[in-house]
């Protein structure tokens, strides 16, 4: 019989750090709710959640970094909104942030996720950030429990 591993979405006495862009702010800000509502109904207490406020989308890697190498956290949920239709900045910006997000979790073995929005429209991000279903931030701290769950079981 195959032994069959995955993470289930117990908070309990698990620890995250939060890097979050305030470019964008208020929606940045409505994915950060988000991402402290999920953690927190998952059992999650609030001083085990350290939260770094960015300028930018752009610096998010380097923190995210600092955060997963620390061994600190069992995850790192990263958070911010690039919008494609108002900058022209907009494949530097969100390009250099996946591939960083990406490299830092692959290198440092903490978890690291992924919730930037990357959006064509200003309508878009902020229906990918409201208080009901489809917050960008609420999806990925699910994703940020279960792999803090399916990592501590390898
Ligand atoms: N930062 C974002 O988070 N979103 C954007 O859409 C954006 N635009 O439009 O350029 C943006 N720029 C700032 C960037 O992240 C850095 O903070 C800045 O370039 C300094 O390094």
């Amino acid at each position: 019989m195959p032994k069959i591993v995955q993470g289930d979405h117990n908070g309990q006495g698990k620890k995250f750090g939060i890097v979050v862009s305030k470019f964008y702010e208020s929606i940045s800000g409505n994915l950060l709710d988000g991402a402290l509502g999920m953690l927190a109904e998952h059992g999650v207490a609030d001083d085990a959640i350290t939260i770094a406020w960015t300028p930018g989308t752009f610096e998010i890697p380097l923190v995210a970094k600092k955060m997963a190498e620390s061994d600190g956290y069992d995850a790192v949920i990263t958070l911010g909104c690039v919008i494609r239709g108002e900058t022209a900045h907009f494949d530097y910006v969100a390009g250099e942030a996946a591939k960083g997000i990406g490299q830092v979790s692959m290198e440092s073995g903490c978890p690291v996720l992924f919730g930037v929005l990357t959006t064509e429209t200003r309508e878009q991000a902020i229906a990918r950030s409201g208080p009901n279903s489809g917050n960008k931030g609420a999806d990925v701290a699910m994703a940020a429990l279960e792999m803090a769950n399916l990592m501590g079981q390898l």
